[in-house]
């Protein structure tokens, strides 16, 4: 059996480390290909950095091939090897191009100057993240590693949307060829991974402003949980462009379209709104898609993670595009932007009976930074009336774990005069639970998706200015974030950049922090871990 290692996210195994097969469902030798194309990468990265150091450009192909190798190895979005094969080959191939126009390959670290056609295999131990042996070093490279692969997901999107800064392009092959760098000590890798957080605020902004200059800002919006009589295609994941572009290729062929887990802030668009197939939302956050998707009855487009195995009942129902993939799943195929032929999908759908319903009603949404801020008068009034006691950010991320039910159970035991603010699919512990509203605001106010964290911050960084304090942390703001995957770590980087503390982590700890990385944590940021409900009721309310 072969040996594998990863903790990159938070259900890794015993929260020490996968090593025989993921708990995602990744293979060790697809793990093992991961780590190659990771290492390849950083190679690839490596060269361009010398490059531009050299004055010259780097091609918006080679910026977007950086971006697509990290969005794939990103937890649950791509299990299929020919494609991470493929990658490995397309990113030598281009690594080797790149050289020669190099020239003086001097100085240069393996990874910059491997190149083979065949065997990838042979790399993996040297790719391995063991490969790096101290402990504390190991930690760190991989805390930024994973910020950045958070980082190239809502690149990989604002590039969709026609955005790109060559500054974010260039800090992440800059960030990701210093993991090579040996002379690079605990000091400068914990400097580069507040620099990852800065850009982790610059591509949520870029992405930010790809999305509402192309979709509106979101609004007060509610959202049908229930269904309809027609055959629907369900969209999972977060990229809005392949939404659109299947909305628009849907209209008027009696398909309706549902959105799954983290596409539901979708229904907040003014763009969408306007498509009357868009029916509404099925289901819940990712990790129930065996039970959901086994219901919808029909196909289902994944355009990211979180993808789940799929069970042999529904697996010829899935369509994966973009970095996502699946032995045995088909593959819409479309690069960056360009215009994707979803006729396959519609053609199926409509040999589909519709979905069964699962339940009915509406859920409110929409609360992003522009809403939110519409509404700032009715909200500083209330926190100045004493109306509303406290915030409560609960943004990030769902996950099978029971451990999870925390985030429930501490959603309801909140005193009535708190208001949750929340981004991601870490809302699906509690947005269905009715928790009421606070003079007309409701009680659990969501941004959108877990890149929507970005709202947050600005509807902090508004609250701040107009209450007229120095500091962030003066406002009456708890931070209870839950966490699963890369995407949380690079808005977690961010919110350290931006100066917030006192960051409660949930529901474990990151296995890759090693003792010493947490403590510098710990000691500079404040970040804790949750207790239970009543300890962090007490902790937080004093109650
Ligand atoms: Fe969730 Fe998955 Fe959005 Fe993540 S669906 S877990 S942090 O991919 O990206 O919140
Ligand atoms: Fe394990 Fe998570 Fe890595 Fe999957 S992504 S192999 S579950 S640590």
């Amino acid at each position: 059996m072969e040996n594998m290692f990863c903790f990159q996210c938070q259900e890794t195994a015993g929260c020490k480390g996968c090593t025989r097969v993921g708990v995602c469902g990744k293979t060790a030798h697809t793990a093992g290909l991961q780590d190659v194309l990771i290492y390849a990468t950083k190679g690839l990265s490596e060269v361009t950095t010398k490059l531009r150091a050299l004055g010259k450009e780097i091609a918006e192909e080679v910026n977007h091939l950086v971006t697509e190798n990290l969005f794939i190895t990103i937890t649950n979005a791509n299990f299929d090897d020919e494609k991470i094969t493929k990658q490995i080959a397309d990113t030598l191939e281009c690594k080797k191009a790149l050289l020669e126009a190099l020239g003086d390959g001097n100085g240069l670290s393996d990874a910059a100057v491997w190149y083979a056609t065949e065997n990838f295999e042979q790399k993996m131990p040297q790719a391995s993240v063991l490969a790096t042996e101290h402990e504390d070093i190991r930690s760190l490279r991989e805390l930024i590693v994973y910020g950045l692969k958070g980082m190239a997901a809502y690149n990989k999107h604002a590039n969709a949307l026609g955005k790109a800064q060559e500054d974010i392009d260039a800090f992440l092959q800059e960030a990701l060829a210093k993991t090579l760098d040996d002379s690079l000590d605990a000091e400068a890798l914990i400097a580069l991974t507040m620099q990852t957080g800065k850009y982790g605020v610059d591509v949520m902004a870029l992405l930010d402003g790809a999305n509402t200059s192309a979709y509106g800002n979101p609004q007060i919006t509610k959202v049908n949980i229930g269904v309809r009589n027609n055959p629907g295609i369900l969209v999972s994941g977060h990229d809005l462009h392949d939404l659109e572009m299947l909305l628009k290729q849907t209209e008027g062929t009696g398909v309706d379209v549902y959105t799954h887990s983290e596409m539901l802030p979708a229904h907040y668009y003014p763009a969408f709104q306007k498509y009357e197939h868009f029916v509404g939302n099925y289901g819940n956050a990712w990790w129930q898609q065996k039970e959901e998707f086994e219901a919808f009855q029909g196909p289902i487009l994944l355009t990211t993670n979180c993808l789940v195995p799929p069970l042999e009942s529904y697996k010829e129902r899935i369509y994966t595009t973009g970095a996502v993939g699946f032995t045995g799943c088909k593959h819409i195929d479309g690069s960056f932007g360009q215009e994707k032929d979803f006729s396959a999908i519609i053609a199926h759908a409509k040999q589909c009976p519709p979905p069964k319903e699962l339940e009915t009603g509406e859920i409110i949404g929409g609360f992003a930074h522009n809403q939110v801020l519409a509404l700032a008068d009715k909200i500083v009034d209330a926190v100045k009336s004493g109306a509303i006691k406290k915030f409560v950010v609960m943004a990030g991320c769902d996950g099978r774990s029971p451990k999870r039910n925390y985030y429930t159970d501490f959603a309801k035991a909140l005193p009535n005069d708190a208001v949750i603010l929340t981004a991601g699919c870490a809302k699906y512990k509690y947005n269905k639970l009715d928790l009421g509203d606070i003079q007309g605001i409701p009680r659990v106010l969501d941004a959108g998706q877990c890149n929507d964290s970005y709202s947050l911050a600005v509807i902090a960084l508004k609250l701040k200015e107009v209450f007229g304090l120095e500091d962030i942390n003066e406002l009456p703001i708890i931070y209870n974030i839950a966490w699963y995957e890369q995407k949380a770590v690079i808005v977690l980087l961010a919110l350290l950049y931006l100066g917030v503390k006192n960051i409660h982590l949930g529901p474990t700890l990151p296995a890759f922090l090693s003792p010493n990385v947490a403590k510098v944590l710990v000691e500079n940021f404040g970040i804790a871990g949750i207790g239970t409900v009543e300890e962090d009721m007490a902790q937080f309310f004093g109650a």
